[in-house]
């Protein structure tokens, strides 16, 4: 049997000042561009089964044009005529049914059975398979994951964060117990990790099908690190059964609308604003077609320890033309200064909690009030808030 698994198409996300032509957001009209290529070429991989893994949409309450996608991209899945399982994700359910929910549009298109405020068990007779469809709302309420009845195959569903996955990604959601997803089911299709992963051999996360974090170079920079960087998004070709003893995974490459350029960061440490341009210079133009390569690419330059006096003493007009013809040219200029902030730092990211009490630490006593009960109380803050969270 042959299941498509994608999830996290994030329909509505926007980012940057540019538009299209049409004057949709270009980051936004990119993100639906991919999550069409990715239904076309699942449409044409003629699967059994396709599994949308939640977060179909950005927001609880998608614009228009965003729902207009979706209702179109699920449309096209229907034609193959097999079952689209899909599930809701932290970002498009709201926190309360009370809000309502766009996803039972969806539900209502033929061929699709989705799961949005608890988990459905679903049998499909036709596949010999049992479908426990778990959102992001049954792992915050901690509803089981286990079926009531079993079939020949048996597979699991699920949005949200498997525990120590998280490198330069932020993490957020609720976590899964990792010896729950591995146990007895022949295939577990996740969602919510944005990178394409491997949890275990029948348990994997197919990553989002374009760059729809804030923080798109913490992804790049994990995949670099597990050695799968290979300048695409996946969507995954899962075979079970067939005299298989175990789901074979085969990713299939998802190609993105640009380039995400990270050049290499520059210290500034000693250096004047007319050497620091050569510097600035030397990079944008040592891209393969030179300077023209940033056209309409997001591109970052990250510049350490640069004084006030070098950045007024920058080619201006230099940096405006390379803004102007990247989609984003992202000069990121930091002062030095012995904290840097760590949400940009290219370094492995602390959690904001750290970052407070790291603060808090290095603090001097101030009214006679030592700094470790200001932790103290900082710590039991967090814990009610994270108490709330679950
Ligand atoms: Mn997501």
């Amino acid at each position: 049997m042959k299941i498509a698994h994608f999830a996290d198409t994030h329909l509505g996300f926007k980012r940057f000042t540019k538009h299209t032509r049409t004057g949709i957001n270009q980051r936004e009209a990119d993100v639906g561009a991919a999550s069409r290529r990715t239904v076309n070429a699942i449409v044409e991989a003629k699967p059994d089964l396709v599994i949308h893994a939640g977060d179909i949409f950005h927001s609880p309450r998608p614009n228009p044009n965003a729902i207009i996608h979706a209702v179109k991209d699920f449309t096209i899945l229907s034609t193959l005529g097999v079952p689209i399982l899909a599930i809701g994700g932290n970002h498009d359910q709201p926190r309360t049914a009370e809000t309502g929910s766009i996803l039972p549009l969806l539900a209502d298109i033929p061929n699709v059975h989705m799961a949005i405020w608890e988990s459905v068990e679903l049998r499909l007779e036709e596949l010999e398979l049992t479908a426990l469809l778990y959102p992001h709302a049954s792992l915050a309420s901690g509803s089981p994951i286990q079926l009531e009845q079993s079939s020949r195959f048996q597979i699991l569903i699920a949005h949200g964060d498997v525990a120590g996955l998280y490198g330069h990604q932020e993490a957020g959601g609720a976590q899964m117990a990792d010896e729950k997803l591995t146990y007895g089911w022949d295939y577990v299709a996740l969602g919510h990790y944005h990178t394409c992963r491997e949890v275990a051999p029948n348990a994997w996360y197919s990553g989002s099908t374009e760059f729809v974090s804030p923080n798109p170079w913490g992804e790049i920079l994990d995949e670099i690190e597990i050695g799968t960087w290979q300048g695409c998004k996946w969507w995954l070709e899962v075979n079970i059964g067939d005299g298989r003893p175990c789901a074979s995974i085969i990713p299939r490459p998802i190609k993105l609308s640009r380039q995400h350029i990270d050049l290499q960061p520059i210290d500034a440490n000693g250096i004047g604003p007319s050497r620091l341009m050569d510097r600035l210079r030397e990079h944008v133009g040592g891209l393969p077609d030179g300077p023209s390569s940033i056209e309409g690419q997001v591109v970052r330059q990250i510049v350490r320890n640069v004084s006030r006096e070098t950045i007024a003493g920058l080619d201006h007009e230099r940096i405006r033309q390379w803004k102007a013809k990247a989609l984003n040219f992202n000069l990121d200029l930091r002062k030095p200064e012995k904290r840097e902030v760590v949400a940009r730092s290219a370094g492995p990211s602390k959690t904001v909690n750290q970052t407070v009490i790291e603060y808090l630490e290095g603090l001097p006593p101030i009214d006679g009030i030592e700094n470790s009960e200001l932790v103290d109380l900082a710590n039991r803050k967090f814990e009610e808030i994270a108490a709330e969270e679950e």
